[in-house]
């Protein structure tokens, strides 16, 4: 036994177990949804609209008394575990104590107190400053702002299959149109889609990948018209797409020889999910810039911009900030959630899930051959499926096949997301408080679904 080990298991309030009740949706959930499709616009849409009630640990129970293994913690935002302790004495307490103040307007400790935080566990050891904002969207627009203010460039790169957020400039720069900007524009400019890394699909090298890349960026936009580089180092949305050895640290490469802020989204990666602070760290990236959101504050609204303190400083006083930026109820869940982190050693895991789950798509992968690709690090793992008899030929997307087995497992009681450009990926990002033996339930229910196919 090492004392680096948490042997406390954690306590949950709510048994950690699938439990199904009734129709999926139940009658309560369906009478608050026909009191919704009143009031909310079909514009936002749920996946699964079963209303829930209470939340804990890896389970999420509805107002019928169903029981659901949260195998998307809400787009990876409760990494720590829903309602995990910690992070509700911090809010609670925080609560009693100042709600809001404006940080721009009378500073508190809290803030200050993430944005060392973020300094300490974000890749590399130079001095780093942060600014904190509401959503990730928002964090990656002021990661734009401030790379153009220090670069004094206009242009902006991103990598196909990329998902960067809803708002304006945000929309230009994802790669689906479908829902996310369809009729929404006119559209930021001086936004440039490059060639990514999806080693199943375009079977290059990572050093391949990198020149593909890199000859695009310096052809149709010109190294010296670059701001910046914007790149989710394992996608999200784009459907968990780890790209090819090397390429990263590429691009990182030619960015830092040009002049290019390299900026990592690590919305969907980072804040310990990939058994790493930040997934930067798995291909040995140092990125100017860093984007945190989603996990770090254990369910709050909360997202920072990190990154070296000389480009962070570009902006002048004055020009970054924003109303609820910073909130210190959500600063406080976010101290939480980085001490819940060391206290209970959850960087290891990520590592555990990936050795219960990731084995076990691949059992999968061998009996159902619509599995085409098994990938992800940690708790980001995907499955993406194709039409029977072309996993290795022609790799046609099977959408369909992933919105069956997606309802299949929610009428089983697990909550499966699909992502991907085509919709044809099923991702599983639990929180970190999932147990083995829910992982184990979760593959049976998986099992199931592809055989009732
Ligand atoms: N960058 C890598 O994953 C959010 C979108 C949910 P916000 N992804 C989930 C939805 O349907 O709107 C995301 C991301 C990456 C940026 C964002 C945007 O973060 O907090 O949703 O603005």
């Amino acid at each position: 036994m090492t004392d680096t080990v948490s042997t406390a298991a954690p306590v949950f309030s709510v048994a950690q177990e699938r439990r199904i009740v009734t129709a999926i949706p139940g009658p309560k959930s369906q009478e608050l949804h026909a009191r919704r499709l009143a009031v909310v616009p079909g514009g936002v849409s749920s996946t699964l609209p079963v209303y829930i009630a209470k939340a804990n640990g890896a389970v999420l129970v509805d107002v019928d008394g169903n029981q659901f293994v949260d195998f998307g913690a809400g787009i990876g935002v409760t990494t720590v575990g829903h309602t995990e302790t910690a992070v509700v004495e911090a809010a609670a307490s925080q609560l009693q104590d100042v709600i809001h103040t404006l940080f721009t307007i009378t500073p508190y400790e809290e803030y200050v107190r993430v944005a060392e935080l973020l300094a300490e566990h974000t890749p590399g050891d130079h001095a780093k400053k942060t600014v904190l904002v509401n959503s990730g969207a928002e964090a990656v627009e002021n990661g734009v702002k401030i790379a153009r203010k220090h670069t004094g460039r206009r242009a902006v790169a991103v990598l196909d299959h990329a998902y960067h957020g809803r708002t304006n400039l945000t929309m230009a720069m994802n790669f689906k149109a479908m829902p996310y900007a369809t009729g929404f524009g006119p559209f930021a400019g001086d936004v440039y889609h490059a060639p990514s890394s999806y080693p199943y699909r375009d079977g290059l090298s990572g050093a391949e990948a990198a020149a593909r890349t890199i000859g695009y960026l310096e052809k149709v936009i010109g190294a010296s018209d670059l701001a910046c580089l914007v790149v989710e180092p394992i996608q999200g949305e784009g459907g968990f797409m780890v790209p090819a050895d090397g390429y990263l640290p590429a691009l990182q490469e030619w960015c830092t020889a040009n002049g290019v802020v390299f900026i990592a989204d690590e919305i969907q990666s980072g804040m310990a999910r990939t058994g790493a602070y930040y997934a930067s760290e798995h291909f040995g990236l140092v990125p100017d810039l860093v984007l945190s959101a989603k996990g770090i504050a254990g369910g709050l609204p909360l997202a920072a911009v990190t990154g070296r303190a000389e480009i962070m400083d570009s902006a002048q006083p004055g020009g970054l900030g924003g109303t609820f930026g910073g909130n210190p109820v959500a600063a406080a869940a976010a101290i939480a959630v980085f001490e819940e982190i060391e206290k209970s050693s959850l960087l290891g895991e990520g590592a555990r899930i990936e050795r219960a789950l990731k084995p076990a798509l691949f059992e999968l992968q061998k009996k159902y051959d619509i599995i085409g690709d098994v990938r992800g690090i940690g708790a980001m793992l995907a499955i993406e499926l194709v039409q029977p008899g072309t996993a290795s030929t022609t790799k046609e997307p099977n959408a369909a096949a992933v919105s069956a087995i997606a309802a299949y497992a929610a009428e089983q009681g697990l909550l499966v997301l699909t992502a991907g450009t085509w919709g044809n990926v099923l991702r599983f990002l639990p929180s970190l408080a999932v147990s083995d033996e829910l992982i184990a339930d979760a593959v049976s229910v998986l099992d199931d679904a592809f055989a009732a196919l």
